[in-house]
């Protein structure tokens, strides 16, 4: 899979995938990841890559034409699958948008600033809009680390056993359960003694259980 990230500040890109998972993804070439900085396409004398909204209004909006050069510059080499456009106004963001999202081959995550993109990039080249949360950000870097990130350790052979996708929190609609490890006590506090007793239906019964009840707590809404 191969992510292309359209972004006017790379610096806030340079770490994320450098750790870890991320970087064992790159390394067994399962994923590539390519930041672009989208001032480098602005033909603008000054490589100013935002203007004054018409209409008037506080706030600049990034222009067309650097965005649409470095768009068309992509899609030149290679098609897309998806052109993501991440915005506080998207459709919120889950295990299910990243499941779909690992599937695919190509994908472009625009990072928006400032008051955001001109909306005719959004009607002419944007195929999906995604929100992480309901809270702005400064800008879409972060968020395009976050839909980076849980998108590529689904890709297959990302992850091995030990960290198997299958018994994330979500993955089955409901969080995960409580783990504890060595030393079996520490200063009085103890581990359920289930844990302890080698019998993997009670262990798999008492898991189950604690799952259910934290979603119950802490997520009711993943189980309507
Ligand atoms: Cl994708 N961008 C920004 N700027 N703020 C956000 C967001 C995205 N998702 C939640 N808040």
């Amino acid at each position: 899979m191969r992510i292309d990230i359209l972004t006017v500040v790379p610096d806030l890109l340079s770490g994320p995938f450098d750790h870890s998972i991320l970087k064992r993804a790159k390394e067994k070439g399962l994923a590539e990841i390519h930041v672009h900085n989208i001032r480098d396409y602005s033909t603008d004398k000054h490589k100013n890559v935002d203007d004054y909204q018409y209409g008037g209004g506080a706030g600049m909006v990034m222009s067309i034409q650097p965005i649409s050069d470095c768009i068309e510059d992509l899609q030149k080499q290679r098609d897309y699958d998806e052109i993501i456009y991440v915005t506080p106004d998207g459709e919120l963001f889950d295990q299910n948008t990243a499941n779909q999202l690992s599937l695919k081959g190509n994908i472009i995550i625009l990072c928006g600033h400032y008051k955001g993109v001109d909306e005719r990039i959004r009607q002419h080249f944007v195929t999906k809009e995604i929100s992480i949360g309901s809270y702005v950000l400064s800008g879409g870097e972060l968020a395009a680390a976050v839909i980076a990130d849980s998108v590529v350790r689904l890709i297959p052979g990302v992850l091995n056993d030990e960290t198997s996708a299958l018994t994330d929190s979500f993955q089955d609609g409901l969080l995960s359960p409580p783990v504890y490890t060595r030393p079996a006590e520490y200063k009085g506090m103890k581990v359920p003694e289930v844990l302890l007793s080698g019998n993997f239906k009670k262990i798999e019964e008492f898991r189950e259980k604690e799952a259910l009840r934290r979603t119950q707590e802490r997520r009711p809404d993943l189980l309507d």
